[in-house]
Parts: structure tokens; sequence; C-alpha cells
């Protein structure tokens, strides 16, 4: 204990716990902020640290090999592994999900090699859940970790529980608190003021990602700004903003067999789409972990790549029933999907769970298959326009997928008016075949942009069906003849 006391002390004198204003990634703001990497410019807070933390090890069940989540504890665990002669593995962090690399490093047996994962800070948690999912994917067995330090977010705690992790701490923000008080480090004040922070403030990071916009800093109004504000909704606006930033319209339709797969082709493609497509029920998961990992690669790949997520789920039943489906686990498709595709079947009450959830809505007004009823049916296209209009819901409804325009044209064939605009999303577009024996039917991208007036195109095996090597150049294909006719179409430069 009084160990434990020193180290606390010896933390904020060196600079590794702080007070004062700090923003943290998740974008709270936070009277205090722990940042551990210091440590290693100081040998001897090391070895206290190693000596307390090696105490701790003592005390849990025996374990096979150790894991430093990377990369302060790297070299933490680095040190006790030696002197406790317990071996190391470790986790690459810049690991790809395909790939000849190795994604563990060290030795183990499969089912039976049994790890204990070290964490210098938990916050959410997530970073060991990441690595005991990863280290458990390669049959190693994972149930504890310890961590220098806990910030005591209640949302860490489940967050493990959930994972079946049981978390041991050395330091907790309560403890660490009293000894900075006592030992005049910190006022009063400031104690209170982080416990009012840590009773109050602390929310589990967004899973979605806010989308970003560019900023067109010349203050001169181009036609791109003036076409963007004919259109019905900030979220049309914005994925509106982000094809012209990109230069491209391409949503890709990720129609993988896994979601290894899907995040793959992500990766590689990203830089070239401004939406990507899922259907997260067609995928293959092992488990509930698998889709956890899933959601949250997901989310970071199109805050990278700044692309927008539509989760194609086509629903279309009462509004209580799509409000349970948009947000229950384990695909909870609420809290990753920025947008969601619509059936208009059961009529304008539904929206409201969209609206509730702040999703993007796009409505399916015709399909691209064979004898579609949407398309068959007199004034379908029409009285899905007017279900949106007369209920009020522009501000939600980002589109239509369609094969022909609904409402007014953004910039086409009877556009440039200034009535509010939709955007046109159009699925059945390939650049190799005509159709499958499924009852799809394709255009070509020219076709479907400057014939049927899409906005943005939606293309699955167009690029899929290339091959891995080929992903990138298939998506640069249609990426460049998809924006060479929307300029066409819209007139920009
Ligand atoms: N999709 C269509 N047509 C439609 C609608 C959705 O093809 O009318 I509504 C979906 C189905 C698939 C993707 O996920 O778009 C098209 O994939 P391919 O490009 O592989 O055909």
């Amino acid at each position: 204990m009084a160990k434990v006391s020193e180290l606390i002390l010896s933390l904020f004198d060196v600079g590794a716990v702080k007070f004062g204003s700090f923003k943290l990634k998740s974008g709270i703001q936070s009277p205090i902020y722990f940042d551990l990497r210091v440590i290693i410019s100081h040998p001897k807070l090391m070895q206290t640290i190693c000596e307390i933390l090696e105490e701790v090890v003592g005390g849990l069940k025996a374990v096979d090999v150790i894991c430093g989540v990377p990369y302060t504890a790297l070299p933490l665990a680095t040190i006790i592994s030696v002197r406790k002669n317990i071996p190391m593995v470790i986790k690459r962090r810049e690991q790809k999900l395909y790939g000849t690399g190795k994604m563990i490093e060290g030795e183990y047996t499969e089912g039976q090699t049994k790890c204990l994962i070290l964490e210098d800070v938990v916050t959410t948690g997530s970073s060991i859940v990441e690595t005991t999912l990863a280290l458990r994917s390669h049959g190693i067995l994972v149930d504890e970790a310890i961590v220098v330090l806990n910030r005591n977010y209640p949302a860490a705690d489940e967050n493990l529980k959930k994972n079946g992790i049981s978390l041991t701490s050395v330091v907790k923000v309560d403890q660490l608190l009293d000894v900075l008080l006592n030992g005049d480090r910190i006022t009063l004040k400031q104690k209170v003021e982080v416990e009012k922070f840590l009773a109050e403030g602390q929310t589990i990071p967004e899973a979605v990602q806010p989308l970003k916009t560019e900023q067109n800093g010349d203050g001169e109004e181009g036609i791109e700004s003036s076409l963007s504000k004919k259109l019905s909704s900030p979220k049309s606006q914005k994925l509106f903003d982000i094809i012209i930033s990109k230069q491209s319209n391409l949503c890709l339709s990720a129609d993988c067999e896994t979601w290894q797969e899907l995040i793959s082709i992500g990766e590689v493609v990203g830089s070239k789409i401004c939406a990507m497509k899922t259907h997260v029920d067609a995928l293959s998961f092992q488990d509930p972990n698998e889709i956890a990992l899933f959601k949250r690669k997901l989310a970071e790949l199109a805050s990278e790549h700044n692309f927008v997520i539509i989760e194609d789920r086509k629903f279309a039943d009462i509004g209580s029933t799509v409000m349970k489906q948009l947000t229950a686990a384990p695909f909870s498709i609420s809290e990753w999907a920025h947008f969601v595709t619509v059936h208009s079947i059961p009529g304008p009450g539904m929206l409201k769970a969209f609206k509730e959830k702040d999703k993007g809505v796009i409505l399916i007004a015709e399909m691209s298959s064979v004898g579609n009823l949407p398309s068959i049916l007199p004034d379908y296209k029409k009285k899905t326009l007017e279900m949106v209009e007369e209920s009020g819901n522009e501000d939600i409804v980002v589109g239509f997928v369609s094969q022909s325009r609904v409402g007014s044209s953004l910039g086409g064939k009877g556009g440039g008016g200034s009535a509010t605009c939709f955007l046109q999303f159009t699925p059945g577009v390939s650049l190799h075949s005509t159709g499958d024996a499924l009852g799809q039917q394709y255009v070509t991208v020219r076709n479907a942009i400057l014939e049927r007036d899409a906005d943005v195109i939606i293309v699955g095996r167009g690029i899929l069906q290339q091959g891995r090597e080929k992903w990138v150049e298939a998506a640069e294909q249609y990426r460049k003849e998809g924006w060479e006719a929307l300029k066409e179409k819209l007139q920009l430069k």
C-alpha cells in the first residue's frame, strides 16, 4: 500500500498525471489526464511499477505468457517477463486482416496457452478487448488483465465483463486523488472537480463518428455549394460535400461473404468511395465478439477515409418494430450506420423511428430487378415522394434508391431551379455484365448517371468479382467514370 502511494506521487511528479483542462479523444473535456508514456524516461519509476505489478501477478492464477498492450505496457511486460521468467507474446498493432504478416509474435499452443494482458491506462477497455479478441482468435486463452491506472469508467467494467475479462487495477482514480491531496500535490478544489467530472461527465465514445466536411476556404460560393444548398437535408449535403471533395460518387456495395473481407476491401478502396453499402445480416460472424469488432473497425474506416456507411436493411414494418430492428443487439445498426434504406410501404409513421435515432433515410422508390412492383405500380414513385413531403420529413430523407428521378433533379434534366432536391442512388450498375440469373439488371455507369439521372452509383459485383488483387483498379475505374459523368451532368468544372 505504501508502495502504491509512493508510486502515485511519483507518477504526478514526472507528469504522468496532469490536472487542468484536457480534450479527450472522445471530445469530452476532462479536468484530469493520464499520460503514462513518460514513465520510460524514469527507470527507477519503471522498476517500482514493475515490482508492484509482479506482486499483483503473483496473486493471480498462473499464466503461461504475458502480453503488454502497445506501446507503454510493452516495456513493462518485458521487464516482468525477464524478472519473473514468464514468456511474452506481442500483438502487432499494425496488423492487417489479410496478408502474410503474422499478427501474434511469440510462441504459443492453440487451445492451451494462457495469457495475461497488461495495460497502462484503462478508459473504455476497448484496447484490452481488442487485444483479447485478437489473442483468442489465435487460440490463446485470455480471461484476466492488469492495469496500472483505472479511470473508473463504469462502462469499461461492463465492456470487459461482457467479454469475459476480469480486470485488476493497481491504482484507481479515487485512491489517486486521496494520495495526491494528502501529499499536497493537488488542492481540495481540484479533487472535488475531478470527482464531479467522474460522477457526471462520463460517457463511452460514440461508435458512429461524425462525418467530416471540407471547408471551402476562399469564401466564394462555387457551383458545388449552391447545388449542395438545394439538397433537402444536412445529411445529404454532407454526402454531397464528400462526393465533391473526394471526386467520387461511387458507393461500394460491399456484399462480401465475411466481415473480414469487407474490412479488407474497405481498407484498400476507402479512398475511392463516397459511401459503403452493407448488408450486415448477410455477413458471417463466429460470435458476438466478432460483430463488436466489425462495427468498430467499420466506423474507424469510415472516419479515416471519410465515407458514409449505408446499411441496406430495407426496413419495411410499423414504427415500433422498425425501432427494435434498428437498435437491437447484436447488430445495433443505429450505432454505426449513418444512413439506412427503407421501404415506403408502411407509410410515414415509421420515419419517426429514424428521426429519433438521427439516421439518414434512403427510401426505395424503384428497384433494379426484373418485374419489381415499385417500378410497375402506377404512382408508386410519386406517392413515395409525396409521403416525405407531406409528412415534413425532408430533413432526414437523404434521397431515393431509384432507376429514374424522383422529384427535382439536382442539375441534370429539368434541373437548375430552386426546388428542394434529393440524392438519387442507383444500383444495378456494371461495366461487365447486363444482368444475373436471379433478376438483377445492369446499366453502364454513364447510362445510370446521364440517362437515368443517378447522383450516386451503387456497384457491388462489378468491383468485387474482379478479385482481390484488382479491387483497387476496378474501384478506380468506376470512380473515374462516375465522376466524369457527374461533372458532365452537373456542369462542374
Ligand atoms: N440493390 C439492387 N437493386 C435494388 C436495390 C438494392 O441491386 O433495386 I433497392 C442492392 C443489392 C445489392 C446491390 O446489395 O444493391 C447491387 O449489387 P451488384 O452490383 O453486385 O448487383
